[in-house]
């Protein structure tokens, strides 16, 4: 036993992220259980971003558990000079903050989320195993209830291969959930490939019954191809993508970016691998070297007359998709969600780089510069009309006075931090809602039939629609540019669908409009989806309801024997309001789904595959994703 005694320390040690898991990974939900694995992942991304190592296996075993294999140093299993018989693996484990930033020089630039380390993982896992390949040898050390070593450090035989294993389970006592969605792993992983050129990522899912699927992600492109991968669905202006890099003392900065003929503008960034969702410095200097960069050109080329405006940037980023990556030594992250880049200097890295490369590319490239300069030549027309289309708009509900529109029911609540918008799909859903809802603070908006196909529609014709009219006014706060969230008028905006196909498909493009036209709405946290019963099972005098198929299937194993009347409710409208209210509307019972812009680059592009121009390809996605809600949860 000569384990026990240090049990309590190694115990004492992690115990601050059992008292408060969300302090170290964002949360006990979905989120904060796959960030386990980007935890461990980023520890491996980290040794390949030092140049040693170039592959990275992640396996979902059939058990629960994930395991994560890297072909990298190998973490240090000598004694640790300041703990004497103990390895400095263990230390590793089971101490915060000794991650990637423990040994020697360390390492230069370390990604990682929280930057917290495989220990949080390990306090947060009901076991761990370890295995390190180095120095000769194979070396295993196994942990339980949330960090506690099983046994020391051993060495089980030789090998002359290198690297990591960890494998974990994550603790059911921890998480609300512990399944995990091997879609949400997917998206970060190709992300990580693309964001780090040349590095192998394997994923195997071993817990299909009807077989493991398997994937790989390698890109020796890097952020070209991650770009080419964004603009797979639409039609490029110019065919090779645009890339630079530019280094600094401790920094550096990748651009890739490549004009398509669409509308929408795909610009994503990021820092030492983190998505900034909300921006930050690294942006604004690439946004103002863009600006200038295509006035410019537009001016000296005679395209852009003296007594013209300059184009705004939003003329010249339509239609662009653009990545950029840049590693810093001490990132601060800002903003609501942390998620926007705060060091200075990074501003004037990308503006400087920005400024003479993209340069060079419009003087070396005159073809494809006037294409693109035509390009917002257009967008630049089409905003102008789309600015007299808004003001007639804005005029037309001025003299209306009453100016709220007359399908929605508004609640008399005043307050948006109170008050809820449900958006429901159908008249007569709408009329159970409306009969069901607590008007003091929850209005009603029903939505007939499919609204306009927003990535494919211009701004002009998007305004015209009488359904998207009612939204924008309903909410209040304007749209794209004038979008001002001190206006909204509901903090909870709820999309309530039919559960088929059609249903998701209207949620889709709800979705694709508050994404494209409301951006901020989503990344506050507005906007939400209901998630009415699908089934409801009577078992004499008493009724449950039931979610789905999985929630079925648990409540028939547990009353094994007995007979409930099961039925499936086709759509909202099959249900009375008090069952409406009871089970999806009702504050104290429902559950709502929160959607998020975890990852706005590849949320992007679903919603290309979904509303592109290829017809056939968005009605088989739709058909396969149609019974999983969750695959909108962008
Ligand atoms: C501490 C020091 C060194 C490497 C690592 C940790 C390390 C951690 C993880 C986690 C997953 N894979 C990993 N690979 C390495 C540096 C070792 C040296 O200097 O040789």
């Amino acid at each position: 036993m000569a384990y026990a005694a240090k049990d309590i320390t190694v115990l004492k040690g992690l115990e601050p992220v059992r008292e408060r898991p969300g302090m170290y990974i964002g949360s006990t939900g979905p989120s904060g259980l796959h960030h386990l694995v980007y935890e461990v992942v980023d520890n491996a991304v980290d040794e390949a971003m030092a140049g040693y190592a170039n592959r990275i296996e992640v396996t979902l075993l059939k058990d629960g558990g994930c395991r994560v294999v890297d072909n990298g140093r190998g973490i240090p299993v000598d004694e640790h000079p300041e703990y004497p018989g103990t390895s400095a693996a263990e230390i590793v484990l089971t101490t915060l903050h000794a991650g990637g930033k423990f040994g020697g020089e360390g390492y230069k630039i370390s990604g990682g989320l929280h930057g917290v380390g495989v220990s949080v993982v390990n306090a947060l896992s009901t076991r761990l195993d370890l295995e390190i390949n180095r120095d000769g040898g194979r070396f295993f050390m196994s942990f339980v209830d949330g960090g506690r070593p099983a046994g020391p450090l051993e060495r089980l035989s030789g090998t002359r291969k290198k690297g990591t294993s960890v494998t974990f389970w994550p603790d059911g006592s921890v998480f609300e959930e512990t399944e995990f969605r091997a879609q949400t792993l997917l998206t970060r992983l190709q992300e990580m490939a693309f964001l780090t050129k040349g590095l192998e990522i394997y994923f195997r899912d071993e817990r299909p019954e009807e077989g493991p699927l398997e994937v790989t992600y390698k890109y020796s492109g890097g952020i070209s191809d991650f770009v080419k991968h964004l603009n797979q669905t639409k039609e490029a202006l110019h065919k090779r993508v645009i890339f630079f890099e530019e280094q600094q003392e401790d920094s550096e900065v990748e651009v890739a970016l490549q004009w398509n003929t669409g509308y929408n503008e795909g610009l994503h960034s990021f820092a030492n691998n983190i998505g900034t969702t909300e921006g930050g410095m690294h942006e604004e200097g690439f946004r103002k070297a863009l600006t200038n960069v295509v006035n410019k050109y537009a001016r000296d080329k005679g395209l852009l007359k003296e007594k013209d405006e300059p184009f705004s940037g939003e003329d010249i980023r339509e239609g662009l998709t653009a990545i950029i990556s840049v590693k810093l030594q001490n990132p601060q992250f800002e903003g609501q969600t942390k998620t926007k880049l705060g060091n200075t200097p990074m501003r004037s890295l990308v503006e400087k780089a920005t400024n003479t490369r993209l340069r060079d590319w419009f003087e070396e490239n005159p073809p494809e510069a006037k294409q693109v300069v035509a390009k917002v030549i257009q967008a630049n027309r089409a905003r102008l009309a789309a600015r007299q289309a808004r003001d007639l708009t804005r005029r037309k509900s001025l003299l209306e006075s009453a100016s709220m529109p007359g399908k929605l029911a508004d609640c008399s609540s005043r307050d948006p931090r109170q008050s809820e918008l449900f958006i429901v799909e159908g008249d007569s859903a709408g009329g159970s809602a409306k009969s069901a809802r607590d008007r003091e603070f929850q209005a009603i908006l029903p939505i007939r039939g499919k609204i306009l196909n927003v990535e494919r529609a211009r701004i002009d014709r998007m305004l015209k629609n009488e359904e998207i009219q009612a939204l924008i006014t309903a909410i209040g706060a304007g749209i794209a540019d004038e979008f001002n969230l001190d206006n909204v008028r509901y903090h909870k905006i709820v999309l309530l669908t039919d559960a088929d196909v059609d249903g998701a498909h209207i949620r889709t493009l709800l979705l694709t409009f508050f994404y494209r036209q409301m951006a901020e709405l989503v990344k506050m946290g507005y906007v939400y989806i209901a998630q009415p019963p699908l089934y409801s099972a009577a078992l004499g005098k008493e009724k449950t309801y039931l979610k789905d198929e999985h929630a079925l299937n648990a409540f028939l194993a547990q009353h094994e024997g007995r007979k409930p009347e099961i039925s499936r409710f086709k759509g909202l409208g099959e249900m009375n309001y008090d069952e409406l209210w009871a089970t999806t509307m009702d504050p104290g019972n429902r559950s709502l789904l929160q959607v998020s812009v975890e990852d706005a680059a590849i949320a992007d592009d679903i919603t290309s595959r979904l509303m592109g121009d290829d017809v056939d390809a968005r009605r088989t996605f739709i058909q396969e994703n149609a019974t999983d809600v969750r695959f909108l949860d962008f």
